[in-house]
C-alpha cells in the first residue's frame, strides 16, 4: 500500500487508485474538463493502456464490454454534459444487463457550481435512476476513498455501473493523501441449508428445468455450473441474450427463452414441475412479455437464485428465494451430491427429456429455406463450421441478431457480447473492446444497416489500435425491426423506417479496413475467408456487407406474410 504522503494532483491520485484498483485500459473521448486526469494517464501509460474513440457511445460500450468479459469494473472517461450525454447509453446497457463499469465524468470548476455553467450538468439527477450509485467528489483527498467505493459498488452484489464526477479543480489542486488498497468484490454465500433444500427439491421432481442467466458470472463460475447440471443432468435454457453460461455444445443445452422463443421450449419451461432460475432476473424478455410463468406466483415449484436480494420476491415469488453472487453460488451447487453412489448422471427419471430436450434444439437450429440470393441460415451454418469454439460474437439490436442467437452455438464464457437492454450500436465497440482484450481469439461483430451506422465510425479506432474484428453488416436497407413491428400493428403503412444506405464496402475501405459486398450464399464463404485473413494480415477490422432480401424479416417469416396475417386479424 502506497501511503508515502508526497504532494500530487487529484489526477494523479486517482491514475494511481486506477492501478491499484488493477484497472489495465481505460476508454475515453477526452475533454478539457479533465486534464490533468488525462496527463496522469500518460504518466502511467505502460500500467493503464488509453483507448481514444471517436464517440463517447463508443467508449462507454468498450468499457461495459469490458465489464462483461472479464467481471471487473470497466472504466470510462468523458467530458461534461455533452461527453456524459453520448456516454449514457453505456451506463443504461451496464444497469440493465448488471455489468460492472464506472464512467468518470469531467465537472465544471466548484467555483462556479451550480450556476448552469458551460456544459454543467447534476449528474446525480441525470444519472440517478440508471447507475447504482453517483457520486460528485468535491476535494482530492476524498479521491482514494471514494474511487474504493466506486469499485466496490459496481462489483458487489448485483454487478452495476457507477458514475463520478470530477471538477476540474479537484483534479488539478495538489494534496498529500495516502492510497486505498485493492477492492474486494463482497457477495452473499447461499446458505447449508438453502442448498440442502435445492437438492431436496430436485430429488422430489419428475421434470426440473434450469433458466441461466443474469450478470456476474466468471470462467470458473461457469465451470462449477456446468458441474452441478452434469451432476445432476439437468436441462438447461439460457436468457435472453445470456447464451455462453453454458457451451451450447453441452448435451444439457437446450436452447434460449428471449425476444421470439422456440414454442417447444416455451412448452417445456411451462410443463417442467421445477424451475430453477439462476442469476436472472426474469425480465420482461426471458419471460416472454412476463407471459412464461404466473405471477406473481408460478404454477411450477420455484427456485430464483440472485445476487440482490432485492429482485427475490421483486416479481417472482420463489418457493425458495436464495440470495448469492455467481460464483460463490455455483461453487456450492458443484459440491451437491445427488443420490445414488455415481451420481444421477447416468440415468434420472428426467434424463430422456433432456435428450428429447436436445435433440428438440439441434432440431430448432436448421435453417429452413429463406427468400433472396443471399442465405443468412446458410451463413451462419458456414460460421458454426469455421469459427473456432472460442470466438466472440458481438451484435447490437435488429432483426439480423435473430439469426444469430438461434443458429449459433455459443462455446462458453466469455464467447457472448449482446446488449439485453437491445442497444443499436452495441456490436462494434464491443468486438473492438473483445478483440483487444483478447487478441488471439477471432471476433466477429454482427450489425444491421441500421445498427452499423450508430456505431460505425469506430472503425477508425479498431484501425488505430490494430483490432482485426471481422465485421457483417447485414443489410436490408430498412429499419427492418421496427418494420415488422408497423406491418404487425399497421400492415401496409410503412413509414420511417426506410433507409438509402452508404457503400458500405468503401465506407470501410476509406477508413483502412478491408470491404467486400456479398449478394449470395455461393460467395459468402470465399469473401469470408478473405476478410478473415486480411484482419489477420493486417490487425485490421474487415467489413463484408450482406445484402439480403427485405422480405427475409425473421427466420421463419416474410414481410409478405406478416402483413397478410395482420390484415386477416383486422389491424391496421
Ligand atoms: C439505440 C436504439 N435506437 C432505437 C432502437 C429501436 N430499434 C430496435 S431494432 C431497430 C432497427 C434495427 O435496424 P437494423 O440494424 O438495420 O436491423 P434489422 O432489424 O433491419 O435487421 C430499431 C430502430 C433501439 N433498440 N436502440
Ligand atoms: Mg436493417
Amino acid at each position: 500500500m502506497a501511503n508515502t504522503k508526497t504532494l500530487r494532483s487529484g489526477g494523479e491520485i486517482l491514475v494511481e487508485a486506477l492501478k491499484i484498483h488493477g484497472v489495465e485500459r481505460v476508454f475515453c473521448v477526452p475533454g478539457e474538463s479533465f486534464l490533468a486526469a488525462i496527463d496522469a494517464l500518460a504518466g502511467a501509460d505502460r500500467a493503464i493502456e488509453t483507448i481514444v474513440t471517436r464517440h463517447e457511445a463508443g467508449a462507454a460500450n468498450m468499457a461495459e464490454a469490458y465489464g462483461k468479459l472479464t467481471a471487473k469494473p470497466g472504466i470510462c472517461f468523458v467530458t461534461r454534459g455533452p461527453g456524459a450525454s453520448h456516454a449514457a447509453i453505456g451506463i443504461h446497457t451496464a444497469a440493465q444487463d448488471s455489468t460492472p463499469m464506472i464512467l468518470f465524468i469531467g465537472q465544471v470548476g466548484s467555483h462556479m457550481r451550480q450556476r448552469e455553467a458551460w456544459q454543467e450538468v447534476d449528474y446525480p439527477a441525470m444519472f440517478g435512476g440508471m447507475a447504482k450509485w453517483v457520486v460528485e467528489i468535491d476535494r482530492p483527498e476524498r479521491i482514494p476513498e471514494l474511487v474504493s467505493r466506486a469499485f466496490h459498488v459496481a462489483t458487489s452484489g448485483r454487478p452495476g455501473p457507477v458514475v463520478v464526477a470530477l471538477p476540474e479543480d479537484v483534479l488539478s489542486d495538489e494534496c498529500e493523501t495516502g492510497d486505498a488498497q485493492a477492492y474486494r468484490r463482497v457477495a452473499a454465500h447461499p446458505g447449508a441449508q438453502d442448498m440442502a433444500r435445492l437438492a431436496a427439491m430436485i430429488g422430489e421432481s419428475a421434470r426440473p428445468l434450469v433458466l441461466v442467466g443474469g450478470g456476474g458470472w466468471t470462467k470458473a463460475a461457469c465451470r462449477d455450473f456446468a458441474h452441478f447440471v452434469e451432476a445432476f443432468d439437468l436441462p438447461v435454457a439460457a436468457g435472453f441474450r445470456r447464451q455462453d453460461i453454458l457451451d451450447n455444445n453441452h448435451p444439457n443445452y437446450i436452447g434460449h427463452a428471449g425476444l421470439g422463443p422456440s414454442p417447444k421450449l416455451v412448452a417445456r419451461i411451462r410443463n417442467a414441475d421445477l424451475i430453477i432460475a439462476v442469476g436472472g432476473r426474469l425480465g420482461e424478455t426471458t419471460t416472454n412479455g412476463y407471459t412464461l410463468f404466473d405471477l406473481p406466483r408460478p404454477a411450477q415449484r420455484f427456485v430464483h437464485v440472485h445476487a440482490d436480494p432485492n429482485e427475490l420476491g421483486r416479481v417472482y415469488q420463489a418457493d425458495l428465494p436464495i440470495n448469492a453472487g455467481m460464483p460463490e453460488f455455483a461453487a456450492a451447487a458443484a459440491a451437491l451430491k445427488p443420490k445414488g453412489p455415481t451420481g444421477w448422471r447416468a440415468r434420472t427419471p428426467w434424463s430422456d427429456e433432456v435428450k428429447a430436450a436436445r435433440s428438440a434444439y439441434e432440431a430448432d437450429q436448421v435453417p429452413g429455406p429463406m427468400p433472396g440470393r443471399l442465405d443468412l441460415g446458410a451463413v451462419m451454418m458456414h460460421l458454426r463450421e469455421v469459427l473456432p469454439k472460442d470466438a466472440i460474437l458481438a451484435n447490437g439490436a435488429g432483426n439480423y441478431a435473430i439469426w444469430v442467437h438461434k443458429f449459433h452455438r455459443y462455446g462458453g464464457f466469455r464467447t457472448q457480447l449482446a446488449p439485453t437492454s437491445g442497444a443499436m450500436g452495441y456490436g462494434l465497440p464491443a468486438a473492438i473492446s473483445a478483440k483487444l482484450h483478447h487478441p488471439d481469439r477471432e471476433v466477429i461483430c454482427f450489425a444491421g444497416d441500421g445498427c452499423f451506422l450508430m456505431s460505425g465510425q469506430e472503425l477508425a479506432t479498431a484501425c488505430q489500435y490494430k483490432a482485426g474484428v471481422v465485421v457483417l453488416v447485414v443489410n436490408n436497407n430498412m429499419y427492418g425491426s421496427i418494420r415488422a413491428h408497423q406491418e404487425r400493428e399497421y400492415p401496409g403503412r410503412v413509414f420511417a423506417t426506410t433507409l438509402e444506405n452508404p457503400d458500405f464496402p468503401a465506407l470501410a475501405r476509406a477508413y483502412g479496413a478491408f470491404g467486400e459486398k456479398v449478394e449470395e450464399t455461393a460467395a459468402f464463404a470465399d469473401a469470408f475467408a478473405r476478410a478473415r485473413a486480411f484482419s489477420v494480415e493486417q490487425k485490421k477490422p474487415a467489413l463484408l456487407e450482406l445484402v439480403i432480401d427485405p422480405e427475409a424479416i425473421t427466420p421463419s417469416t416474410t414481410l409478405t406474410a406478416l402483413r397478410a396475417a395482420a390484415l386477416k386479424a383486422g389491424h391496421g
